[in-house]
This record gives structure tokens, sequence and C-alpha cells, in this order.
């Protein structure tokens, strides 16, 4: 029998990346877990890399039930050995990709001695921390994130400990890769693990995450939008900021952005110099000599770099005939007026140089990952268009000439400031009564 749940996840369009037969989870409404597993699969679909060479690891927690849900190979481990069953496992299998999901009591309280020498290696490995400053699953005990004077149900009169700044921690034990957002900064996340699954060495990326049930509760901060409201006023982004100054105050400053990106050998680079000192051009991992497995690493990136474009292809012609709705609307309700205001080409040429004129300086801190547009420019550039991943490409090319930028251009003139207005009082209003609604029921004395 057929009832609204089963239909439900037989039409999510997460259903390649959940085990739906696992559905329904056990978050609760409004955390930020889900929102955070959302944008990992958008990550893994981006990056290109094969779901069947991935592997996701947790430990215990509600963060730790990621690797339950997920539909790749997971393992969902004991309480704070997430890193060392990680390590254990890339150094069984190098091609495998190895990522650690889990919350900051699980990683950084009693598994915190396997992250820092898990950094200290450059173990290669992908470790993305759920931080909701407290024990979620065990009842909202203080964790070594949570902000002095914050309650928790062993601090009741307030934290009095000091607490971690995780980037800090990492840099200092040497991770290569440092990046810090909310769950509100949902594409930066996908972004950052995007960037961390293509890249080799330790990487960490934390994500401040509410917990409405035991975090916000208790310190009468409302739900989970006004925790999400919270992190748009207070973050800052500050790509390469100095990890000495993102300390987290309550509900103080957020410092946001990629902290650190740099390259050293990883552990088993590291190992294999050493090994080859010993046993000479001879020395074999696992069976294959160093080119060997150079060689199917080469070859394992092309393949990814096929699919990659493939999914950017197919991400920018969803984009274009999403921009091309608005336009025909536009066009049907005043066809006549439209052409007289906007001709195609000058509507193209006058958006780009205000768009360019927008964008601003790269830093070495700002995203690797190119937007869709660019990198399908630069995939045509590097391989001629018939051999490499330029089928969708060529497609694309031909469906976006002039005509169709104006239309755009046009959409975007007429959006006038009035449409976006009504969107963010509506988010207001709701959260502010949700506060005002919440405050007398949840509190206590
Ligand atoms: C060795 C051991 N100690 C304690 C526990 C109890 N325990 C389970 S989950 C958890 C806290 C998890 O907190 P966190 O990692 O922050 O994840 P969250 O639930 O907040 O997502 C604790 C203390 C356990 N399962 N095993
Ligand atoms: S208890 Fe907190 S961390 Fe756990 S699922 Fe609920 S809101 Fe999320």
């Amino acid at each position: 029998m057929s009832t609204d749940i089963e239909k439900f996840k037989a039409g999510s369009p997460m259903s390649d990346t959940l085990r739906m037969d696992r559905m329904p989870h056990i978050w609760c409404p409004g955390c930020g877990i889900g929102s955070e597993v959302n944008s990992f699969a958008e990550a893994v679909k981006r990056s290109g890399i094969d779901p069947k060479k991935l592997v996701v690891v947790s430990g215990i927690g509600c963060t730790g039930r990621v690797a339950g849900y997920v539909n790749f190979d997971s393992m969902h481990t004991t309480h704070g050995r997430a890193i060392p069953v990680a390590t254990g496992i890339k150094l069984a299998n190098p091609e495998l990709t190895v990522v650690v999901f889990s919350g900051e009591g699980d990683l950084a309280g009693i598994g915190g001695n396997h992250l820092i020498h898990a950094a200290r290696r450059n173990m290669d490995l992908v470790v993305i921390c759920n931080n909701n400053f407290t024990y979620g699953m065990t009842g909202g005990q203080v964790t070594p994130t949570t902000p002095g004077t914050a309650t928790a149900s062993t601090t009741p009169y307030g934290n009095y400990e000091y607490p971690f700044s995780l980037p800090l921690l990492m840099d200092a034990a040497g991770a290569t890769y440092i990046a810090r957002w909310t769950s509100m900064h949902s594409r930066n996340v996908t972004q950052s693990i995007e960037e961390a699954l293509l890249r080799k060495g330790f990487s960490f990326i934390e994500i401040i995450s509410p917990c409405p049930t035991l975090y916000l509760r208790r310190n009468r901060l409302g739900d989970g939008v006004d925790q999400l409201q919270n992190y748009q006023d207070n973050s800052i982004l500050k790509h390469g900021a100095d990890t000495r100054e993102t300390a987290i105050d309550f509900q103080g400053k957020i410092v946001v952005g990629k902290f650190v990106e740099k390259n050293k050998p990883t552990y088993l680079e590291a190992s294999d110099k050493c090994a080859i000192k010993l046993v000479g051009d001879d020395y074999q991992l696992y069976g294959k000599t160093i080119p060997e497995r150079e060689a199917e690493e080469k070859a394992e990136k092309e393949r990814i770099a096929v699919r990659r474009a493939a999914v950017l292809a197919a991400e920018v012609a969803q984009q274009e005939a999403n921009d091309a709705q608005p336009a025909k609307a536009a066009a049907k309700q005043a066809p006549a007026k439209a052409v007289k205001k906007a001709p195609a080409k000058k509507a193209a040429v006058k958006a780009a140089p205000k768009a360019a004129q927008k964008a601003p300086a790269k830093t070495k801190f700002q995203s690797k990952v190119m937007p869709a547009k660019q990198a399908l420019a630069e995939t045509k550039k590097a391989a001629p268009a018939k051999k490499v991943a330029a089928k969708p490409a060529k497609k694309v090319a031909v469906k976006a000439p002039a005509k169709k930028a104006a239309p755009k251009a046009k959409a975007v003139a007429k959006a006038p400031a009035k449409k976006v207005a009504p969107a963010k009082k509506a988010v207001a209003k709701p959260a502010k009564k949700a506060v005002a609604k919440a405050a007398p029921k949840k509190t206590r004395k």
C-alpha cells in the first residue's frame, strides 16, 4: 500500500544520496545537520569523484547518524573513533576518498587526540565537523567549543571553561585546508567540501549549526530560524583570516571563510619517500610501484574531470532553462515595449561591465572551484570540444546566443526592489513571532 511517506521517498531529489529505507531521520526540526548533508551530497555530485570510491565515517551523536543515512559506503563507528577508523580505511586502500562527518563533541572532545594527530600527519582525509556547541544526542552537555557563559545541562549557571576555536586548533596542529561556515552558508559549505574532495591532505571544514532542542532552548535563543538570522547578522567573511582571531563568544561575531590552504606531502607521500630510500625504486605498496600508482591516479583525475564537466554542463543548461522562463513570461506580457527598451546586444553589453566592476579582486584563499560557465569554457579550451566532455558543453554554447542574454537582463531590470523586500519581511516576521511565542514556554528559571 502506498503511503504519503513512500511517495515522498520515491520522489525525493535526495533518493540517490540517502538510504531512503532509513527515512524518516531522527533529526529535529530546525537542526542544521540536514542542510549540511544536502550540501555534502551536492558537493559529491559536483566534484565528479566516483561515489563508489567514497567512504563516509562518523562517530556517535546526532551528527554521527550521517554515516547511517548516506547511500555511500559508510561506517558508523564508536564515539570519538571516526578519525582512526577513517585513517585505517585510507591506508588500507589509498584510492578511496575518505570523509569523516561528525560532531564537535565526537571530534574535538573524546576524539580530540585523534583529530590533532591526523592533522599533524597531513592524513589525506576530509573532516566535516558539525559544531552545535553541545552534546546533542546525550542531552546538551557542555563541549570543548561551548562559548563562555552559555548554559548547558552540565553548566546550568553558565559555562566557565575556555572553549577551543577549532580553526586555530587545526592550524596549530598542521591541517593544510581549514574553512569555517555556518549552516546558513549552504553554497559555501558545498564549495568548500567540493574543494576538499578534490585536493590531497588533511582538510577540516567546521560548520556552526543550530541545535534548537538543546542548545537554543536552554539558552533561550528561539528556534532554528532565529539562529540562522543570528548567523546572517553576525557572520564576518574573511578569507585568509588569522586563525588566532576566530574565537566565538556567546552569540557574538563568527568569522567565516577559507582560512588556510597550503600544500605539503601527505602521510602516504612522506611514507613512500622514506620507503624508496630504504628499498629503492622497486618499492611497492599493495603490489603497485609508485609510477604505477601515479599513472592510475592520473587516469582517475581525467575521469573525474570528464564527469565534473558533464555535471557542470547540465547545471548551466538547467540554469538557462530557468532564466528563460521568466523572460518568456515577460515577453508574453509586453513584447513590443520590451523590444524597444532593451535590444538584445545592448542589454548584454551594458550588463557585462557592471558585473565586472562588482567582482572583487581574487585572493589566494578564494575558491579554486570554478563557477559552472567558467569551468566549461576552461574545459573547452583545454580539450578539443569533440573529445572530452564536450558534447554537453557544445550544446550549451549553441543554446546561449545574445538574444537570450537580453531577456535575462530585462528580467533583472524589471525585477524591482519591491519584489525583494517582501521576501525579507517574510523571513523576519515569523522569526520574531517564534521567539516571542517560544520564550515563555521554553524557559525555566
Ligand atoms: C565512549 C562513549 N562515551 C560517551 C558516549 C555517549 N555519547 C554518545 S553521543 C555523545 C555526544 C555527541 O556529541 P557531538 O559529537 O557534539 O554530536 P551531536 O550529538 O551534538 O551531533 C556522547 C557523549 C558514548 N556513546 N561512548
Ligand atoms: S538534539 Fe540537537 S543536534 Fe540532535 S537532532 Fe535535535 S537539534 Fe539536531
